[in-house]
């Protein structure tokens, strides 16, 4: 079997504990386990004129192989093109874009940094997989060097439609990088019609059933991958909170009350401050929820190096006082914002005593929330997830309450819903939502993409003419 070599642009140490790690790097650590391999990445350090020398060392069957970089082609690279260009132009937050040369120049630079010290360290047969936005044109610095092995890209968030990707100055460069992998992994189908669009529109790509390419002299796939959770390990964690002390201190704070939860990181394509606006709404519109329900907002601070990460919370801040200063009785806060990470565990129990799984963002690649809330819930008596017909999540979980993340009143309405739904309507959207949780998991999504990466251009047909 080909050795599995991951490149993501930050390495979760195997010292991090499981507990803690995403479902991701839990899931790719396992498929590197299995077939033995290499993850390579930044280590979070930075140095004036670091060396492409990376530290490598072992942990079990997976070599670990760790990057120094320049801290000012850090910035340009990670706050600058990757998150100040990249994140807000794929969410369709064109008024966020900002597009300095330098950022561009620094991206590419870091890219052309992890080539280097990445091909010593590569075999011809290895399978490569990168992952994220962050990478994208590390194929192309790859091929430069030489190495014409099988090289994979996922892309975690949305790839936008063409009208939105046409502002990016350097679109056409970006997408001859992606031309450079021999399998592009979207998370939905739209985002896969979406860049086949601007393929066969703008730069005269060529298209075979399958979503097969050939751009000049390239031949590659683009095709859908939606991610999963690992649907067991959630569905374990919540069943062993019942009880737990966690929990009884939950209940006994919600005084009998439901909870509406919400779990995302601090950033402005999940919908936060719609997302409380509708909470306010519905106190307003249905006074006989007032003491009735609790809503809770867990949103880790993320990215606060970028400005516009700094402004959103003091936004939420001000919203979550004014919700609270309104309605809040002497034995009743409607409104618990809370700033920092849990234990997967805890997020369960949290999740499991929820009467409604709040996921409402502008954008999303696909939403692993969604899933986790799904996965956690007590199959006797389960919670509603109210889902924005903006998340990947939403081809999937056909069960949910869909909303309209823009439309602050038509949230509240379904938040009413949702607190009145009757226990067999709530079983029956449940399962239709589990159904899927538990039929496309993280492991067979790892299993699926490096199987077809293995095999990739093996089964291209003939190209069809644009
Ligand atoms: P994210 O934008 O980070 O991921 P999401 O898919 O919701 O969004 O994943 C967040 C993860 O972080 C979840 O597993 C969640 O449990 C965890 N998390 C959030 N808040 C937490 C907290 N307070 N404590 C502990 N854990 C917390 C990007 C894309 C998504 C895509 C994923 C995976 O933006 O669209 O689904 O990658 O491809």
């Amino acid at each position: 079997m080909a050795r599995l070599v991951i490149v993501s642009n930050r390495v979760t140490s195997p010292k991090e504990r499981a507990a803690k790690a995403g479902g991701l790097a839990v899931a790719l650590r396992e498929a590197l386990g299995k077939r033995g391999g290499l993850w390579f990445g930044w280590s979070g350090e930075t140095e004036v004129g670091a060396s492409a020398e990376p530290k490598v060392f072992r942990s079990g069957r997976i070599t670990y192989g760790l990057l120094t970089l320049d801290p000012e082609d850090q910035r340009a690279h990670y706050a600058g093109y990757a998150n100040g260009t990249l994140w807000p132009l794929c969410h369709y937050r064109l008024g966020l874009v900002s597009f300095r040369r330098a950022d561009w120049e620094g991206y590419r630079r870091v890219n052309e940094h992890f080539a280097r010290a990445l091909l010593p360290m590569l075999k011809p047969d290895d399978i490569i997989w990168v992952h994220d936005y962050h990478l994208i044109p590390l194929a192309s610095e790859l091929r430069k060097l030489g190495f014409e092995g099988r090289i994979g890209y996922f892309h975690h968030i949305p790839w936008p439609t063409p009208a939105v990707y046409l502002s990016l100055p350097s679109h056409a460069a970006l997408v001859q990088d992606l031309s450079q992998y021999d399998l592009v992994g979207l998370q939905t189908e739209s985002d896969v019609r979406a860049l086949l669009t601007y393929i066969s529109s703008e730069v005269r790509g060529w298209l075979a059933p399958g979503g097969f390419v050939t751009l000049g002299p390239r031949r590659f796939r683009v095709a859908a991958y939606p991610i999963g959770i690992d649907a067991e390990a959630f569905v374990e964690d919540a069943r062993a909170a019942v009880g737990s002390e966690e929990m009884k201190r939950l209940h006994a704070s919600l005084a009998g009350r439901a909870l509406a939860v919400g779990v995302d990181r601090l950033d402005y394509s999940k919908g936060l401050p719609n997302k409380f606006a509708a909470f306010g709404e519905l106190l307003k519109s249905w006074p006989e929820h007032r003491s009735t329900v609790t809503m809770m907002q867990i949103a880790p601070v993320s990215r606060g190096e970028v400005a516009e990460y700094r402004s959103l919370r003091r936004e939420l801040e001000e919203l979550a006082g004014s919700i609270n200063g309104e309605y809040a009785e002497f034995d009743w806060v409607p409104l618990r914002y809370l700033n920092r990470p849990f234990q997967r565990a805890t997020l369960a129990a949290i999740y499991r005593t929820a009467r409604i799984g709040l996921v409402t963002p502008l954008r999303d690649g696909m939403n692993l929330v969604a899933k986790e809330y799904v996965a956690a819930q007590d199959p006797k008596d389960p919670g509603v997830l109210v889902l924005s017909r903006f998340a990947g999540a939403v081809d999937e979980m056909s069960g949910a309450l869909i909303i309209n993340p823009y439309d602050v009143e038509g949230m509240a309405e379904a938040l009413h819903t949702a607190l009145l739904m009757p226990l067999e309507e709530r079983r029956e959207r449940w399962r239709a939502n589990m159904d899927k949780v538990e039929s496309n998991t993280i492991h067979h999504w790892c299993e699926h993409f490096i199987s077809e990466l293995a095999t990739a251009n093996e089964t291209a047909p003939d190209p069809l003419p644009p």
